[in-house]
């Protein structure tokens, strides 16, 4: 159902074969030269200016104007290759100012080039991999709201820049919306005047957020292959052809490039050693993760630079062959604003049939910005909402987890999910279970995977206690903490005694550190490392919760509520005596 209105959006190009790539030589050349850009612009505009009337020309005046402005800003060899740039002084602190709305560095981002190099960063065996000479041609997708100018401008140019020619069929950039001034008439003089025909814009008549967004681009794209890009990329050396060559192969997989990193400060375009690269994972509490590649997927795929399969994508940044996007069910139109499509996708593609794939030879930036500078309309939990409707679709009864982590969106209004269901029915894809059995064995599933789960309490004195995270942050190490038991089962008091004897949560296991003469000592949490080792505990018929390699046992030790856990030499005291709310088998 389309939902989405458009207006004032530019005709269709004609798509004519062209050198792409000449066109934004030829302005380097031209400045280079010492040509000055307006002149040049006679070269390559998008119609030509014979007998330009008064109002034609009235308006090439100020197009001219807006862009002999921004180009002022620039600074020859600013950031070029990636390097970073730091502002000092009063810049510098205006910067700073900026970056509070922008969420990036805005300031210098004005002054690098929008046709600024990037480093390689592919591993070195991607150049004796041959891509053919025939390849579905491209639809690039570029959608945004109220994006600052120059990264969207350059996230254009570099897809322009680096992609071949005769592939690129057109970008098509979705406006979902904006109301920045310089995105209105400025935009559209940009497209008329600076770019290639083969951009083109659709305007959304209202607010409907990235889902909805990109699905009006999809209905506009004609090229045999939907790319998908957030505004403010960098699309690295012959980041095309890989992805375009998997589809040819694969018409079912849908395919992400490795990410890199631009800083968000000083615009550094990061490249590691080329050849690491994670996956995606996720949360139970429905976030997107980035998780290491398993052993199993690392000996499947036999090279380094193969597809490697991954279970989520992040979600911004993929390619799809057109008609399959469709066939698959594209998005679910009733997500809003930002977050959750892309864990439905990934689920979806996996459970109906299809393969979600990183192509490590295709590499594109993004600037990871820490918030969002645009709105939220109606300040909804857009990403709680959307997540809902997610879980409600395809997680089965492994939606409780969902729940265990967001309560409160049991209860929400996320919407009516039946379409999803049927359209799920009509795919007859497989279930959650299929999906974790084979696609994500090794995700953890917190009341399936253990001996014993849930609160664990003990109760020498009252009130009970219980484990707590106490709302530490778990992303780093921190010590395992306690307080008064909740009356119903909560994430921050919910552990799990792994099959395979961690005292864990979600992610993060107990382990004590190795310091022996210490009577007693601090349980710490740290990211699971599944060999046991530190990590192992068992459970004793009296309750007790015992290190195997200290021997030592979880003590109370009679401390009170918001304090850490301790363990100490194993004795019958009640203070060792603790009980799960669930016993799988013991
Ligand atoms: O209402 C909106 N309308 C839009 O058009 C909100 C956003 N947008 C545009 C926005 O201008 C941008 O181009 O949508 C794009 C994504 O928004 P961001 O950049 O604020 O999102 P993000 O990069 O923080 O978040 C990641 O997760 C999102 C979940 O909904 C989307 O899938 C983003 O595309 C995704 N970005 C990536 O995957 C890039 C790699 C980041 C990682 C990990
Ligand atoms: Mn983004």
């Amino acid at each position: 159902p389309d939902k989405a209105k458009f207006h004032g959006h530019t005709d269709k190009p004609d798509h004519l074969p062209g050198p792409i790539l000449e066109v934004s030589n030829r302005i380097e050349q031209g400045e280079a030269a010492g040509i000055p850009a307006p002149v040049l612009q006679n070269i390559q505009p998008h119609k030509p200016p014979n007998l330009p009337s008064p109002q034609d020309a009235a308006e090439r005046m100020r197009a001219e104007m807006w862009f002999q402005e921004d180009e002022r800003k620039v600074v020859r060899g600013l950031g070029e290759g990636g390097k970073m740039v730091k502002l000092s002084g009063e810049e510098g602190k205006l910067a700073e100012e900026v970056m509070k709305k922008e969420a990036f560095n805005l300031i210098l981002s004005d002054k690098i080039s929008v046709n600024r190099s990037v480093p390689d960063s592919r591993d070195p065996l991607c150049k004796t991999l041959h891509y053919d000479q025939d390849l579905p041609t491209a639809s690039v997708i570029i959608i945004f709201t109220n994006e600052a100018w120059s990264p969207l401008i350059r996230t254009i140019w570099s897809v322009i820049n680096r992609s071949p020619p005769r592939f690129l069929k057109e970008i098509v950039l979705v406006d979902d919306f904006s109301d920045r001034a310089e995105l209105g008439e400025k935009l559209d003089l940009y497209l008329k005047y600076r770019l290639p025909p083969l951009v083109k814009l659709v305007r959304l008549k209202e607010r409907h957020g990235l889902i909805r967004a990109r699905l009006a681009g999809a209905r506009e794209a004609v090229g045999d292959v939907l790319i998908f890009l957030d505004s403010h990329c960098e699309a690295n050396d012959m980041w095309m052809e890989p992805l375009l060559q998997r589809i040819k192969e694969s018409r079912s997989a849908v395919l992400v490039p490795i990410i890199d990193v631009i800083d968000d400060s000083t615009l550094e375009y990061y490249h590691g050693n080329g050849r690491y690269f994670q996956v995606g994972g996720f949360t139970w509490s429905g976030h997107f993760t980035w998780i290491e590649i398993s052993e199993k997927e690392q000996r499947r795929r036999g090279s380094p630079v193969g597809p490697t399969r991954s279970p989520t994508m992040a979600g911004g940044l993929f390619a799809i062959e057109r008609n399959y996007f469709w066939e698959i069910g594209s998005y679910d139109d009733g997500m809003d604003v930002w977050g959750g499509e892309n864990l439905e996708m990934s689920f979806r593609v996996w459970m109906c049939g299809g393969t979600l794939e990183t192509i490590p030879c295709s590499r594109v930036g993004h600037i990871f910005r820490s918030f969002h500078p645009y709105t939220f309309p109606g300040n909804k939990d857009t990403h709680g909402l959307n997540t809902a409707r997610m879980a409600e679709a395809w997680m089965d009864d492994y939606k409780r987890l969902f729940y265990l982590y967001r309560p409160e969106l049991q209860q929400a209004d996320y919407g009516d999910v039946s379409e999803r269901r049927e359209l799920r029915n009509r795919l007859q894809c497989k279930s959650f279970k299929w999906y974790l059995d084979n696609v994500y064995p090794q995700k953890f599933i917190l009341d399936e995977d253990s001996v014993a789960f849930g609160r664990l309490r003990n109760n020498a004195t009252k009130p009970d206690i219980c484990f707590d995270n106490l709302q530490r942050n778990e992303k780093s190490p921190y010590n395992m903490g306690l307080y008064t038991c909740h009356s119903f089962t909560s994430s921050s008091q919910f552990m799990s005694l792994s099959k395979n004897g961690e005292l864990r949560r979600e992610e993060v296991c107990a382990e004590v550190p190795p310091t022996p003469g210490m009577p007693t000592q601090r349980v710490r949490m740290v990211r699971c490392h599944g060999r046991r080792g530190n990590q192992e505990w068992y459970l004793t018929q009296t309750g007790h919760v015992v290190h195997k390699p200290s021997n030592k046992c979880l003590d109370r030790a009679y401390k009170q509520s918001m304090d850490d856990v301790f363990v100490a030499d194993c004795a019958n005291t009640i203070t060792q005596q603790w009980l799960f709310d669930h016993y799988n088998s013991l």
